[in-house]
């Protein structure tokens, strides 16, 4: 990273001057392998690239291995693990407390497509500003790997039981509901992960991450379209992502014609090569339409498929103010007596 420059004790800072160690989180209880322990490898680093300032970090989740998982990513942080599927909810609360915090929920496929459907579809329609990242291994690993719903229709379990319903494709769902920064990714691909994790913390919106995460335990064997080696032979990249942060000052030579660039709120700028041909990562309809047809050729994509930077969030539709509600004090949050009996008069 250009800004990354020794500390005096030797260790290398980022541009606040932290050392990744502060990023670090408690020491792993998951199963060695899991896909779940890369991504939050990532997000540790994505964090400390970005010089986000770990106090000022909501981390939020549900139930399962994957919901366990910011305990093993910075400590400094705030964390809330809510029940089962109900992180949206929690969630939406917390940002509207303080709507000041960067804050990152990390759900599974079974909290967010099962139990948690209800509440997700919400927070999607109402763009609310978090980062929400499905670790997607396709069953209930935390309860010894029954199917999800996001399993792929004909995938197999160890047992030999076989899969007969569609799974649900998240990512299309989020484009069509209104998350304004949705894409897909695999444990495994540390840097396509890194650089969205990076542009995810740039945007204001809903970022909704599918990343395809093996469970080594119950789901990576032939057979499983959630395995490491399924995603290594099939993992269909339509865009390849690089980030450069506002703070960065890295020339990246690209021809015009297959870049697609976004600036990001913060002043970053987001390019995508195109690999797919003509692929137009604002255009809603062509978005669901890519994701729909991949799904009938078993074609696993990843990259940004969307991105919206113009769409107002949750809280411009509130008209929130700037100071945090959850410190404003009392006598502005609360209407004086004077206030209440006028109110009263008025009614009478
Ligand atoms: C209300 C409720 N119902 C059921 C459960 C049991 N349960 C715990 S975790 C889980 C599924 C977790 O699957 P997923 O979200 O995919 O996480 P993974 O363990 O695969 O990372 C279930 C059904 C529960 N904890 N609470
Ligand atoms: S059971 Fe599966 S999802 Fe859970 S920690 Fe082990 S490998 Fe990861
Ligand atoms: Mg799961």
């Amino acid at each position: 990273m250009a800004t990354a420059t020794a500390g005096s004790n030797g260790l290398k800072v980022n541009h606040i001057g932290l050392p990744i160690l502060e990023y670090r989180g408690g020491k792993s209880t998951l199963c060695a392998g899991c896909g779940h322990n890369s991504i939050s490898e990532r997000i540790m680093q994505a964090m400390w690239e970005m010089g986000v300032e770990p106090e000022r970090v909501m981390k939020m989740s549900g139930i399962g291995c994957s919901s366990k998982s910011p305990a093993y990513f910075m400590s400094r942080s705030h964390a809330f693990n809510g029940l089962h599927g109900r992180m949206p909810s929690v969630s939406t609360g917390a940002i509207l407390a303080n709507h000041t915090m960067t804050t990152i929920g990390v759900s599974g496929d079974g909290d967010t497509a099962s139990i948690g459907m209800g509440q997700f579809v919400h927070l999607l329609r109402r763009n609310l500003p978090m980062i929400y990242i499905i670790e997607n291994n396709g069953v209930y690993g935390l309860t010894k790997g029954q199917f999800s719903a996001t399993a792929d229709i004909g995938s197999r379990l160890k047992t030999g039981v076989v899969n007969d319903l569609p799974g649900i494709d998240t990512c299309a769902l989020a484009i069509q509901l209104g998350a304004t920064f949705v894409g897909r990714s695999f444990s495994g691909d540390k840097l396509q992960l890194l650089s969205m994790l990076k542009a995810a913390i740039a945007h204001k919106g809903t970022v909704m991450l599918d990343v395809i995460s093996p469970c080594v335990t119950f789901n990576d064997h032939e057979g499983s379209t959630k395995s490491y080696k399924f995603m290594q032979d099939n993992d269909e990249p339509i865009n390849e992502v690089d980030f450069v942060a506002s703070f960065d000052d890295i020339e990246v030579d690209y021809g015009s014609g297959e870049v697609y660039e976004v600036e990001m709120h913060d002043g970053s700028n987001l390019r995508l090569r195109k690999l797919l041909e003509d692929y137009d990562p604002t255009d809603k309809a062509n978005a669901v339409r890519t994701l729909m047809e991949a799904r009938d050729e078993d074609e696993i994509l990843t990259g940004v498929f969307y991105i919206d930077t113009e769409k107002p969030t949750f809280l411009d539709l509130l008209n929130v103010v700037d100071e945090p509600l959850g410190t404003l004090p009392e006598s502005i949050t609360r209407p004086p007596k004077s206030a209440l009996d006028s109110l009263m008069a008025s009614l009478q």
